[in-house]
């Protein structure tokens, strides 16, 4: 089936909603969203929000299945989720900040439905080292079983998942940032106070199209555009592709993305400040439709602007 889908942007119009993460189960395209309170001032966000669309138009909202009162171990920063299916469970997986070691950590709630009920997976932190690095987790299963997850800001972590999709397999390690692989010199050999227009910043999205792998992120420091790396293995090494959707028309100084494929169509999800009221702190998530070129590296994609 090919649905023709125009999605009216802001695709949510009802509260503001950030950190887009697509998951598509059953013949639905489900969102996984932050939520910025009204008049905020930072990311102070409570919860995270799940919305579903049948036809890309018209938007079920599922409410608030997940919130930081239901991880005992965390109190605040309900940031950028994903949630994936895996032998039937639903893992949800998100970033929050920790009682136990004050830095931001990561919990994977678990959950029998797409829209919940979910359920703290572990009663502890999934991952939790004290660094504020730890945040925009992004998890892939791959064609052989061996799912990834990713994560961090400003450096990239990754690990193997378990087959439980709660636990790691082997130890986390970090993603070696060079010119090549991401536009930017290595952080260690960034010079103090010089900004880099290419520089991975946060926000990685990680999926497989056919045979290649993408990290796809926000880059450039504040204001945020989208880049992109891509490689033949799921980790790395990594070749700076450029970037998808660049600086301007978001009225929002960060972007995240999330990149998925429904009924034949292609769909990059990303966040602006356009709703009324909204902008940096109350952003709202917007969805673009594009074809990606023949050989598998993405468009420009621009932000609808009106
Ligand atoms: O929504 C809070 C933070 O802002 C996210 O974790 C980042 O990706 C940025 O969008």
């Amino acid at each position: 089936m090919s649905l023709a889908a125009s999605a009216q942007n802001p695709v949510i119009q009802t509260c503001y909603t950030t950190d887009p993460a697509p998951m598509v189960h059953d013949g639905t395209f489900y969102i996984y969203t932050g939520h910025d309170e009204d008049g905020a001032d930072f990311f102070w966000m409570q919860e995270w929000r799940v919305y579903s669309s049948k036809d890309m138009v018209n938007w079920t909202d599922h409410g608030s299945p997940l919130a930081i009162e239901d991880f005992a171990w965390g109190d605040d920063r309900a940031w950028a989720p994903q949630c994936v299916e895996r032998n039937g469970k639903f893992y949800f997986y998100v970033p929050l900040h920790s009682k136990l070691s004050g830095g931001m950590a990561i919990g994977v709630a678990v959950g029998d439905s797409p829209v919940g009920p979910f359920k703290d997976a572990l009663g502890a932190p999934l991952f939790d080292n004290g660094s504020w690095d730890n945040i925009d987790p992004t998890v892939y299963v791959d064609d052989d079983g061996q799912a990834y997850i990713y994560w961090g800001n400003p450096e990239i972590y990754y690990a193997k998942l378990n087959e439980d999709m709660i636990s790691f397999d082997g130890e986390v390690r970090k993603v070696e940032q060079t010119i090549e692989g991401f536009g930017a010199p290595a952080i260690k050999e960034r010079k103090k106070g010089e900004k880099y227009k290419d520089m991975y910043t946060e926000g990685p999205w990680f999926m497989r199209r056919g045979d290649k792998y993408y990290l796809i992120y926000a880059a450039g420091g504040v204001p945020e555009h989208i880049s992109y790396s891509m490689s033949d293995s799921p980790v790395g090494p990594w070749k700076y592709m450029g970037e998808i959707m660049p600086l301007g028309g978001t009225d929002s100084f960060t972007n995240h993305c999330g990149v998925m494929d429904f009924n034949g169509h292609s769909y990059f999800c990303y966040h602006t400040g356009k709703l009324p009221g909204g902008g940096g702190f109350g952003r709202s998530v917007a969805i673009e439709e594009f074809k990606y070129n023949p050989d598998g590296t993405f468009p420009l994609i621009r932000p609808t602007e009106e």
